[in-house]
């Protein structure tokens, strides 16, 4: 039976703003404040959707969350009505109104860690909503992810879903960012990679000394258990942390891999040796043959990674088994990442083609095309019993964007986060597009 990697993005929402919100994220930081475009961000996303559907790839859409969330601000003391409790939060505690403002749910890789069907001991693909406990405006997003991933893999012969891990620290995981898995054919068993920042219960893994790392090690390791991998079916190896203090907030800001081949960074990983040597030997017992790529840090320095996100691309494969990279603008417009680039491509290696996306308005917020996306792999059987609304066509794509324009500003500051106007164009907006979506009732303001 034919399988495949479907990208599902996310779409992103109404309220896209630069909050600032997220230390350790260097993009978040420094474009604190500066107004935003969720129109544009909104066109930017749906422009990548529509361009890789056209290439032939399967590409789905994830809806984006219920902003400003006021259920959230209740639950920190604010009361009244609607309009009051945004009122008062931007009286009293702005920064907690800009949290529960925030459109960060577009960052679909870390809603969620998929495992596909050939991987798990019950033959289903399993879901785990990531907690994203490292950053509160990220931890509010996993009730209404799990009821969306839910509505859209609803079929619980083939799709099984687990609530996020327990809300503390020494579970702190970020989903998909932190994951990877390669295999000979999308369809057969494979090896899921997980890498993790530091070790909550283990003293002997060192950590950061600046920046925090969000996932630790035993959240990656009962993500597996949940999902019922096996022993030789996992890998699990720890990031370097002093790219974490360098701004590697994710693994996937400096590595990304598919099908056999992982693209990383010289200094992404801790034991990188070992860990190469365990990945090409389980993917060995599975058939097949793992190939990496090391960009050196003599052509391309961490900072020129992080800046670029040259890692937080999309690594496809296409019908004759070469590949292609998704990169952002910023690849291009950093000199030392777009040489190499060209000297990658041009070298008669797997990777034989780079595509360009504009993207900024997610960019900024740090959030490239690896970002944007929630990777699964589905055989024939299982994709026909994924919700077909969320399946992006022609049409699909055409109807977003109308709903884009209509429903969208093209400017938003800090002080229109507190017009509770913008509360109810984003509830007016998001009740069209689960109807377009075919989602049924899935944000707080249609349950409760
Ligand atoms: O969690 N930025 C996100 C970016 C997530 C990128 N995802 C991956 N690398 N997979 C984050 O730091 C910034 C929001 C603000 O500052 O307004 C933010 O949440």
């Amino acid at each position: 039976m034919k399988s495949y990697e479907v990208n599902f993005d996310g779409l992103v929402g109404p309220t896209h703003n630069y909050g600032g919100l997220s230390y350790g994220n260097v993009a978040s930081q420094s474009n604190s404040q500066q107004s935003s475009n969720p129109r544009e961000a909104a066109l930017q996303g749906l422009a990548k959707m529509k361009a890789l559907m056209e290439m032939g790839f399967q590409q789905g859409v994830l809806a984006p969350q219920e902003r400003p969330d006021v259920a959230a601000l209740r639950r920190l003391g604010f009361a009244g009505s609607d309009a009051q409790v945004i009122e008062r939060a931007a009286k009293d505690a702005m920064p907690l109104l800009v949290a529960s403002c925030s459109a960060s749910s577009m960052w679909v890789a870390n809603a969620a860690t998929v495992s596909p069907s050939a991987d798990t001991a019950d033959g289903r693909v399993h879901f785990t909503a990531a907690n994203l406990n490292c950053k509160y405006h990220r931890s509010i997003e996993h009730p209404t992810t799990s009821r969306v991933l839910g509505a859209m893999f609803a079929d619980q012969k083939h799709f099984a879903h687990h609530a996020a891990l327990p809300a503390v620290a020494q579970f702190g995981d970020e989903g998909a960012a932190n994951h990877t898995r390669f295999c000979r054919d999308y369809g057969q068993a494979g090896v899921e990679f997980f890498v993790f920042g530091r070790s909550a219960f283990d003293t002997r893994y060192p950590a950061p000394q600046k920046y925090p790392a969000r996932q630790t090690l035993e959240a990656s390791l009962a993500v597996a258990r949940l999902h019922g991998l096996s022993n030789d079916g996992v890998v699990y190896a720890q990031q370097n942390p002093s790219v974490i203090d360098q701004g590697v907030f994710h693994n996937d800001v400096i590595a990304v891999g598919n099908g056999e081949v992982l693209f990383y960074h010289e200094d992404a990983f801790l034991e990188t040796d070992k860990m190469l040597a365990e990945l090409q030997a389980k993917l060995g017992k599975c058939g097949g043959n793992f190939q990496s790529i090391c960009v050196p840090r003599s052509q391309v320095t961490v900072e020129d990674a992080v800046r670029s996100y040259l890692f937080n691309s999309q690594l496809l494969s296409r019908a004759d088994g070469s590949m292609l990279l998704i990169v952002p603008e910023e690849c291009r417009g950093n000199e030392r990442v777009w040489q190499y680039l060209q000297s990658l491509t041009s070298s008669g290696g797997l990777i034989r083609e780079v595509k360009v996306f504009d993207l900024k308005q997610s960019m900024q917020n740090g959030g490239g095309p690896a970002c944007l996306r929630l990777r699964v792999a589905l055989n024939q059987t299982e994709l026909a019993a994924v919700n077909p609304g969320v399946i992006m066509t022609a049409p699909l794509y055409g109807t977003l964007t109308q709903w884009v324009d209509r429903h969208y500003r093209d400017r938003l500051s800090e002080n229109d986060l507190a017009d509770p106007q913008l509360l109810l164009e984003c509830r007016t907006a998001l009740d069209e597009l689960t109807q377009i979506l075919k989602l049924g009732a899935v944000y707080p303001f249609q349950i409760n």
